[in-house]
């Protein structure tokens, strides 16, 4: 938490370019719809603690790498982070 708020967004980019693993808070969620193409992933999360974030579902930005590995009504745990500015998922386990 510390950590993600002193290092800038771009040593973000490039920890996760990078492909390093972080020690960041996951959130559960469940996922609704995958849009593989667009990028895009329909989440129901619990609330999002690192972002201020209540409970809701929402759409956020997803990699081809994350989202290969996602599938609709798939339970998850994963981390949430703004990436250029759009809520994007980070981490997925
Ligand atoms: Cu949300």
């Amino acid at each position: 938490m510390m950590y993600l708020k002193t290092v800038g967004l771009t040593a973000l980019a490039l920890a996760l370019s990078a492909g390093l693993a972080m020690a960041e808070t996951y959130t559960k969620g469940k996922i609704k719809k995958v849009d593989a193409k667009a990028g895009k992933v329909t989440i129901i999360h619990e609330e999002l603690v690192d972002l201020d974030m209540p409970a809701m579902t929402m759409v956020f930005r997803a990699n081809e790498e994350m989202i290969v590995n996602m599938a609709e009504g798939q339970d998850i745990e994963f981390v949430a982070a703004r990436v250029d500015g759009k809520l994007t998922v980070i981490a997925l386990k």
